[in-house]
């Protein structure tokens, strides 16, 4: 029998004979969206699961990055990340903002903090690092060169749910970070994401701007937009918080699995394991250096898709190659030298709960072949 596909990821789902009841709940109130029980209810608990004061639930994870940019009144150059999910500066330039790219770090993928002052200019006025397939940017050079040319600080941390550094939630770091919740993610609410703030007033300032702007029935403060969570998905999104830890432990486990399986073989290479920090093993990246491995990573892409095993080139193309942005002087290929080399090497392996050991195992030996 043929094998089924095994894809880059799959969703985790909630138990369905708990949501009907929740669903039934959401019918007799007749209340769907717009802060209704569940959007409350699930603030209040992710708040205490990511052990965080603040956060505003959105519909994905990118109106949360085009409104941080609006709650802090951003404008003309952002610092940024080309090694990244296009969404990172599509919501820059969506703010008319002009996005400038700097190279990343090789052992990490995340900005490389070295290369920041030097793109400084009298227009730059933030920063927006990616904690990239989870793993945290170096935040304190990042807080550092911020503090010292007055600059804010917005992390896009779609990728961070539940990640923790020397004890301390990421989101705690920066003036807000983004999260997405997107079905492809370590937690998912189908479409979803939120805002991390430090404040009431933050926070409120927030929910102003998801709402249109509106501070009351008559009262408009900001050209806001429209990004509320129904409760539908709030409600699913309780649910699948209950189910989270577990999955993270599975993911654990893949990942254990991948590196003793791959650890030796030359010309792969993985990310560098970043100490006192509590991962999700949101992805599975490794780098194929075609000399050594004797393949290119697109051959080891075909290949495994020819065996129905998806792996995907997270993030290649690299954002600033796509014809959107490369015009950019801060785009050119010579300036971003270890993006362009990562963007060619990645692929990320297959990685969600459920997985088998034995489809690891399959996966391992194609590679190793
Ligand atoms: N910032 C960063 C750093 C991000 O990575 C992202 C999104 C954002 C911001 C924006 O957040 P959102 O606005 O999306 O919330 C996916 C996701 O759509 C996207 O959320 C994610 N990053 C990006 C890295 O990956 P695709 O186009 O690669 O997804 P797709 O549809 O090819 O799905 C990948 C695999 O997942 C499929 O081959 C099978 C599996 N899958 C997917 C879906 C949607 C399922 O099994 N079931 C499903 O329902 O973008």
């Amino acid at each position: 029998m043929e094998k089924q596909p095994i894809t880059v990821t799959s969703p985790l789902l909630p138990d369905l004979n708990e949501f009907i009841p929740l669903l039934k709940d959401i019918w007799n109130r007749k209340w769907l969206t717009n802060n209704g029980f569940y959007h409350k209810e699930l603030e209040k608990t992710l708040c205490k699961y990511l052990d965080i004061e603040y956060l505003s639930l959105f519909t994905n994870g990118t109106l949360p990055l085009i409104t941080a940019l609006q709650a802090l009144r951003i404008t003309g150059e952002v610092i940024t990340t080309p090694y990244s999910f296009v969404a990172t500066t599509h919501a820059i330039w969506w703010n008319g903002i002009k996005p400038v790219f700097v190279d990343v770090d090789p052992e990490t993928g995340n900005m490389n903090p070295d290369k920041i002052e030097a793109a400084i200019t009298p227009r730059t006025t933030a920063i927006l690092p990616v904690h990239v397939y989870g793993n945290p940017c170096d935040v304190e050079r990042i807080k550092k060169i911020a503090d010292t040319y007055g600059l804010k600080v917005i992390y896009d941390a779609a990728h961070s749910f539940g990640v923790k550094i020397n004890g301390k939630s990421i989101l705690e770091y920066g003036d807000l970070s983004t999260l997405s919740f997107h079905a492809t993610k370590v937690y998912n609410t189908i479409e979803g994401g939120a805002l991390v703030s430090h404040s009431p007033e933050q926070k409120q300032h927030i929910d102003y701007l998801k709402n249109f702007g509106f501070a009351g029935e008559t009262t408009v403060v900001a050209p806001g937009i429209n990004s509320k969570m129904d409760e539908i998905r709030a409600a699913y999104g309780l649910l699948n918080l209950k189910q989270v830890d577990s999955a993270i432990e599975q993911r654990k486990h893949i990942v254990e699995l991948y590196r003793r399986g791959l650890g030796n073989v030359k010309g792969i290479r993985f990310i560098k394991d970043i100490e006192n920090v509590r991962h999700n093993y949101a992805y599975f990246p490794t780098f194929i250096n075609e000399r050594e491995y004797g393949m290119s990573r697109d051959s080891l892409y075909e290949k495994l898709k020819s065996q129905n095993i998806f792996g995907r080139r997270y993030f290649y193309p690299l954002i600033s190659n796509f014809a959107t942005y490369r015009g950019l002087e801060s785009a050119a290929p010579d300036k971003l030298p270890v993006a362009n080399r990562l963007a060619n090497e990645v692929i990320c392996l297959p990685i969600y709960a459920g997985l088998g050991d034995e489809d690891i195992e399959r996966i391992i030996q194609i590679i190793k072949r």
